[in-house]
């Protein structure tokens, strides 16, 4: 049995935003069930989202008719202006071979808009690299072998290469779950490689299955500022949401990552920065116990925008301020 971590609380130098979620099925003017794990990036003086959209057959049922992407843009990055059709929807992405696109992350580098997202494919999950032009039309610059994905682009080259964080699945080798963050770089966004391992579940001290990456890293003066994912599973969990059984839960954590080499992890906070809490983390929806942050700004005010996905349902935000999440990081 892997060590178990009943009670696991958020750090109280976050702040969810008091009118949680920032966007909901109910917000969509298409069909919609579960809006969550959206990618988000300042870009050309607006905040510009693109969310999941799972269409299940009914809200409260597991069956999965399709994933759309859908986009929205907003003047503060709080209240959205949805799209009125999706940015892909489900009939747009599927081929012969691709089944859906999902868990989009967003990245402006050199004023361009760049996403990264998971497509599941009839041999695997791939890791999918795109450029959006004009918020219309998705370009597609390089698809991993599988199974990969959790892919974050950051917002420069680093050492005169496009760099990434990514989180493979090297499940057959393992027999179990065994997935790790790791580090890769490309002269061109095409050709990936030169992978090095960033950090591993066992330097997570409340994660005991998986971690990965989540937001696209903010640059700070003191190293790259991450969240990543964490995932703590107990066997002994059972019915949750709309699931029969569930037994994992999945927190948010904050690391800092070298500025020249971001395989190396300068510093990292011990706990949870999020750990589910609130009604819509703990209570309602598919998989409760679910925060998964897709996005994160920094403002020149200093405050830290962390968007999120909640129990796989609902978009949040939280904030905090970069100095305060820098110290966390470096506090040994
Ligand atoms: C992962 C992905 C995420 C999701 C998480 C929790 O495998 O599918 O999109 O948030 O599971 O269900």
């Amino acid at each position: 049995m892997p060590k178990v971590f009943p009670e696991l609380k958020s750090c109280p130098l976050v702040k969810r935003y008091e009118n949680n979620p920032i966007l909901s099925r109910h917000d969509i003017p298409y069909e919609a069930t579960l809006i969550y794990n959206a990618g988000i990036a300042k870009y050309e003086g607006k905040y510009v989202m693109v969310f999941r959209d799972d269409v299940r057959t009914a809200y409260g049922e597991l069956s999965l008719k399709g994933i759309h992407l859908g986009l929205a843009t907003s003047d503060d990055g709080i209240h959205w202006d949805v799209r009125n059709k999706p940015f892909i929807s489900q009939q747009e992405a599927e081929t012969d071979e691709i089944e859906r696109f999902y868990d989009p992350r967003l990245t402006v580098l050199d004023g361009e808009l760049y996403m990264c997202f998971a497509i599941d494919t009839r041999h695997g999950l791939r890791g999918g690299m795109g450029k959006i032009h004009d918020l219309e039309k998705l370009e597609i610059l390089s698809m991993t072998v599988p199974d990969n994905r959790n892919m974050v682009l950051f917002p420069e080259k680093i050492g005169g290469m496009y760099a990434r964080l990514e989180r493979p699945m090297p499940i057959y080798s393992r027999g179990k779950d065994r997935f790790d963050m790791w580090y890769s770089t490309s002269p061109d966004l095409e050709f990936w490689g030169r992978s090095k391992l960033v950090m591993g579940v066992e330097d997570v001290p409340y994660a005991n299955d998986k971690i990965g990456p989540a937001a696209p890293p903010i640059k700070t003066e003191k190293g790259w500022l991450t969240t990543f994912h964490a995932v703590d599973i107990d066997n002994t969990r059972g019915k949750n949401g709309w699931e029969e059984k569930w037994p994992k839960r999945y927190t948010a954590g904050i690391a800092l990552l070298d500025l020249e080499d971001p395989s190396k992890v300068i510093g990292m906070y011990k706990e949870p920065l999020l750990a589910p809490e609130t009604d819509y983390e703990v209570d309602e929806g598919i998989r409760q116990n679910v925060i998964f942050p897709g996005g994160m700004i920094l403002e020149d005010s200093g405050e830290v925008k962390i968007y999120y996905g909640a129990a796989d349902t609902v978009e949040c935000l939280a904030t905090a301020d970069v100095n305060d999440l820098l110290k966390l990081c470096l506090d040994k």
